[in-house]
């Protein structure tokens, strides 16, 4: 089973979001994995922070998922899902419609969260349109939000590093909210900061500034994870929500990262109580198994693109090769049947204060700017190194790899988000193992 990978060349895989030389020069490779924890290639023992990338809630390498994705590759290994379809698609976008906030169960398949979210955009687009709005076309997303990486996702997306080198040819008629990371008034807050709602305001401005009639769709994280956790603060969301009813424009709550049980809540919306309009989904909607997002959209917009036209006519001219792939779609059944079978997101939802308590623990160690949290995501910010932001998270990521833990980091944030299926023991040894490392972290 863990037998090492017999490597000879590194250079033909091109990494991504990686620094390629660094990382060849010394690779950290994963070879296998199971409930909460990963093996590397040289056969040490990873305990999982991270879910992977934010997506393997249900833990590593569950049976039922592998049977599901192994009967359907000998079942249907691939249907086109343009004019045809497979029984599973149906059955998976029920499963995933019954999840979602009442209202919003009409789901369109991806094949990740980019996609999902340049789907979203221009649904929002087909919307207004097809009700004779058609002027209205900007969007605004927020300042540090990740929405992934198509020229969609990184126009509305406001992290700098992934906009620079394209921002020639972005989005034209897009502008951007203000974040709401604020320590003067929020450090160390537990759950939604008190502070803050005021910020979901300045939509108000920025809507009144463009002519609320052009604005086709407001696109924001519930909870911003890969800019390095940004929890909404009390209220906010629900201002966003009024300002967007109140305007006509449509709501798209980003929730690749907070969808199935990562707050506790199948999503953040149910979680916070405040429903979207159309909302993204990824990762964690078949444990990462396979490939797959989806947008879930409100009856109203669903039927207003599909009701149109002639009867014969193609409603909405856009999908993927791969949407609703068998396998992917197998995976999630599976997944969504683990979740509630086990009860993950009730388990998410009971260990959080533990998972709070274990975080905040760490507030006087060293270098610790900020701890911040929600559900099971939590993220800590350390103090940048002079002249050299990011360079101690790095040393902080590979210090805990080395030390047998896996977690994330962007910039000096270090991100948690481990697989619902963490113990209480181990959310002590994911924390204990950090304040080790950080004492011995430059
Ligand atoms: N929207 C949100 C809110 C995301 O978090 C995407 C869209 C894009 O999904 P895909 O499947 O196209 O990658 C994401 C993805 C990190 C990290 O370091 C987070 C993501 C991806 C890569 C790294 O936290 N989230
Ligand atoms: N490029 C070419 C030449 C194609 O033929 C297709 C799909 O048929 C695509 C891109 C899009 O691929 P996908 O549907 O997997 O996103």
């Amino acid at each position: 089973m863990n037998s090492r990978p017999v490597i000879d060349d590194l250079s033909s895989y091109w990494m991504p979001f990686t620094a390629n030389r660094q990382f060849k020069a010394a690779p950290r490779l994963l070879a296998s994995a199971k409930g909460m924890y990963y093996r590397t290639s040289d056969d040490r023992e990873l305990l999982d922070g991270s879910a992977g990338l934010w997506c393997v809630n249900a833990g590593h390498g569950r049976d039922e998922i592998v049977a599901a994705i192994t009967a359907q590759a000998a079942t249907l290994d691939y249907a086109p899902p343009f004019q045809m379809a497979h029984p599973v698609a149906f059955e998976a976008a029920a499963k995933v419609a019954a999840l979602m906030p009442a209202g919003l169960d009409r789901i369109f398949f991806t094949n990740s969260g980019s996609e999902s979210v340049d789907t979203a955009l221009k649904i929002a687009l087909a919307y207004h349109r097809a009700r004779g709005e058609g002027q209205r076309v900007k969007f605004i997303g927020r300042e540090r939000g990740y929405h992934g990486v198509g020229f969609g996702g990184i126009s509305v997306g406001g992290i700098v590093a992934n906009r620079k080198a394209f921002s020639g040819q972005l989005l034209p008629a897009v502008d951007h909210l203000p974040h709401t990371h604020d320590l003067e008034h929020n450090a160390f807050s537990k759950g939604q900061p008190a502070w803050g709602a005021h910020l979901a305001d300045e939509l108000e401005k920025i809507v009144t500034l463009h002519d609320a009639s052009t604005v086709a769709a407001v696109i924001v994280e519930p909870v911003a994870g890969s800019t390095g956790v940004l929890i909404p603060p009390q209220g906010y969301l629900q201002r966003l929500r009024e300002i967007c009813t109140k305007h006509g424009i449509v709501l798209i709550f980003d929730e690749v990262i907070t969808g199935f049980g990562r707050l506790g809540k199948a999503t953040a919306a149910e979680f916070f109580g405040v429903t979207p309009d159309l909302l993204t989904m990824a990762k964690a909607i078949n444990n990462g198994s396979v490939p797959m997002g989806g947008v879930a959209a409100s009856r109203a917009i669903h039927d207003a693109i599909v009701g149109n036209g002639a009867p014969n006519a193609i409603e909405f001219f856009h999908g993927y090769t791969y949407s609703a792939h068998p396998l992917a779609a197998a995976a999630c059944i599976a997944t969504l049947d683990l979740y509630r079978s086990e009860g993950l997101f009730e388990r998410a939802h009971a260990l959080a204060p533990t998972f709070e308590a274990a975080a905040h623990a760490l507030r006087d160690a060293k270098h610790v700017k900020d701890i911040r949290n929600v559900g099971l995501v939590a993220g800590i910010e350390l103090e940048s190194r002079d002249g050299a932001p990011g360079a101690r998270g790095y040393e902080a990521f590979l210090k805990c790899f080395e030390a047998g833990l896996l977690i994330r980091f962007t910039g000096d944030t270090l991100a948690f988000s481990p697989p619902l299926i963490i113990s209480e023991a181990e959310i002590g040894r994911v924390f204990d193992t950090v304040r080790k490392v950080l004492a011995t972290v430059e």
